[in-house]
């Protein structure tokens, strides 16, 4: 059972960038994207571990369906921006997010976010997460592979 899959699962409300990172960051590929609808699978690796990529499509009413999915994942990458609308709602999700998945979750505030009102409003017990700022298209950030790669 050497070099069995690990499984990213990726979330964040609609429209935070989760396909392009997944295709950027994972498969080297800018790809003009379209909501998506159900799933996204797709496989990679970083460097000896083989790894299954899914983006987790989200409807307004799909986030209490989420928690189905934690059992199979290794990590998530969380995505959020800072022009989600419904600021309480995001907080809610994610703290939700890390009281029930109890392995590595990685927050990218996208969009070149500030990560000041997120930090802010994570309920002080959550210790699971790493949090990082940026924008997909304007900077390389390759880089999470390697906290990807030891945090899995
Ligand atoms: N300016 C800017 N636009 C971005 C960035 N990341 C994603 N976008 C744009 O935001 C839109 C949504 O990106 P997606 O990657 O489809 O987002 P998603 O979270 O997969 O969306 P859903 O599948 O609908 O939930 C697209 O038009 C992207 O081109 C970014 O870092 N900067
Ligand atoms: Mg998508």
């Amino acid at each position: 059972m050497f070099n069995k899959r690990k499984n990213i699962l990726f979330l964040g409300q609609r429209n935070t960038g989760k396909t392009s990172l997944l295709y950027k960051v994972f498969l080297n590929k800018i790809i003009k994207t379209i909501p998506t609808i159900g799933l996204i699978s797709e496989k990679c690796k970083i460097k000896d571990k083989k790894i299954n990529l899914i983006e987790v499509g989200c409807t307004p009413d799909s986030f209490h369906l989420w928690h189905y999915f934690y059992k199979h994942a290794n990590l998530i990458i969380y995505l959020t921006t800072p022009l989600i609308y419904d600021k309480n709602l995001e907080y809610s999700l994610i703290n939700n997010l890390l009281s029930t998945f109890t392995k590595k979750i990685l927050i990218v505030i996208n969009k070149n976010g500030n990560c000041n009102d997120i930090i802010e409003n994570i309920d002080k017990k959550h210790s699971n997460f790493y949090i990082i700022s940026c924008n997909i298209f304007e900077q390389d950030i390759n880089s999470i592979k390697n906290w990807i790669y030891f945090n899995i």
